[in-house]
């Protein structure tokens, strides 16, 4: 297979997760690096051995020939980067949150699909190994047809030293960190029709809320709590864990802390441990999230040589932020919100 020839462009806090994900993949490397702040650029460059470097993403565009560009800035970039790639029918991955909002987010997709361009989010968390041993349980069809579950995320860990525009956002939790979870619920329980959300802030040294819980019917008719906390404090930290619970008809699938996986169904119960692997470069207790950034990246890449669509594409996307936007205007109204009328 033919080597892919990828540009970065956002060298901040998170990028360094993916560029460390790109060296370990075979089928593409990172040619060239874009960062509005030549400091960034100079620290990511110097560490990843990148000779070319841009703070201008236009310019890159047209001086570089790239068979894909991994979008890593924050939110407010993403639509005008997207859309840049778009123009220069340059294949794109773009971080969560997708977008400002799902507006813009559908004229993003509607972009790539016009000009044929392959348009992935990084929507990292259901690929983390932990998950996905969650998924291959209800596939094995040990615990039958689920009817309810749990998805839950409580923590008091400070994500704030490392992204302080997280403090500072009229939106925090749900945007932030609940758009995972939420696409957790949408992976292992499938599309959801209505949702209720109530949110709270704990914190008072923040601008957005801190605590969000969502009740969710999703189309299979199992029902489903989603429920995230940057406001929990527990004996021992949980970060960056999520906690899931799924009864099916036959039998039950419980996520504990510590990575801990039971299991009781058709065959009894057997418990596992299901710890994602350390790789070389990464750090407790990131290590599970970064383990899951190579697994999406090498997933783009199989999906780029084979010219199929990614599970997380932009228009998978739109499915989950609709929830998030869903799941605002639900705990503005406090009523339930119809997702099929978002869409
Ligand atoms: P950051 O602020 O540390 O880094 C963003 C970088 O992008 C900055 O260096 C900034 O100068 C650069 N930038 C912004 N606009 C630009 C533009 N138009 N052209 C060139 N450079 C530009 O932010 P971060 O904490 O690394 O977060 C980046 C994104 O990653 C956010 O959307 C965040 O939500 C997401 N994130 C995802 C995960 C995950 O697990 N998927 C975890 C953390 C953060
Ligand atoms: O930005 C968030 C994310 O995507 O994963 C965890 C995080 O870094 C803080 O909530």
């Amino acid at each position: 297979m033919a080597t892919l020839s990828g540009a970065l462009i956002g060298c901040g806090f998170f990028a360094v997760n993916q560029m460390h994900g790109w060296r370990d993949i075979v089928g593409a490397s990172i040619v060239a690096i874009c960062d509005r702040d030549p400091e960034r650029l100079k620290i990511v460059g110097d560490q990843f051995g990148i000779a070319k470097r841009y703070t201008d993403a236009a310019e890159m565009f047209a001086s570089e020939k790239l068979d894909f560009v991994d979008i890593a800035t924050t939110v407010v970039s993403h639509r005008p980067l997207v859309e840049l790639a778009t123009a220069n029918r340059v294949p794109a991955i773009c971080q969560k949150p997708f977008a400002p909002t799902l507006a813009d987010a559908k004229a993003m997709v509607e972009a790539c699909i016009e000009a044929g361009v392959p348009l992935m989010v990084h929507e990292n968390f259901r690929w983390q190994s932990p998950i996905q041993a969650v998924r291959a349980v209800l596939d094995s069809g040990e615990i039958g047809t689920p009817f309810f579950g749990r998805i839950s995320f409580r923590s008091a860990y400070d994500v704030f030293s490392g992204q302080p525009y997280l403090a500072t956002g009229k939106r925090f939790i749900i945007e932030d960190l609940g758009i995972h979870v939420l696409d957790i619920a949408r992976f292992l329980l499938g599309d959801v029709s209505t949702i209720t959300t109530r949110t709270a802030r704990i914190n008072p040294a923040i601008a957005g809320e801190d605590v969000a819980t969502m009740l969710m019917d999703h189309d299979s008719g199992a029902t489903s709590v989603v429920d995230c906390s940057y406001a929990t404090k527990l004996a021992t930290e949980p970060f960056p864990e999520t906690l899931i619970e799924i009864d099916g008809d036959a039998g039950t699938v419980r996520l504990a802390q510590g990575y801990r996986l039971t299991v009781t169904g058709k065959s009894g119960t057997a418990v596992s441990d299901v710890s994602p692997p350390l790789l070389p470069w990464a750090s407790r207790p990131w290590h599970n999230i970064q383990e899951s950034v190579v697994a999406i990246q090498k997933h783009w890449v199989e999906c780029l040589a084979k010219g199929t669509e990614p599970a997380t594409s932009g228009a998978d996307n739109l499915k989950t932020f609709a929830l998030v936007e869903a799941a605002y205007a639900g705990a503005a109204s406090r009523q339930p919100v119809q997702i099929d009328a978002l869409l």
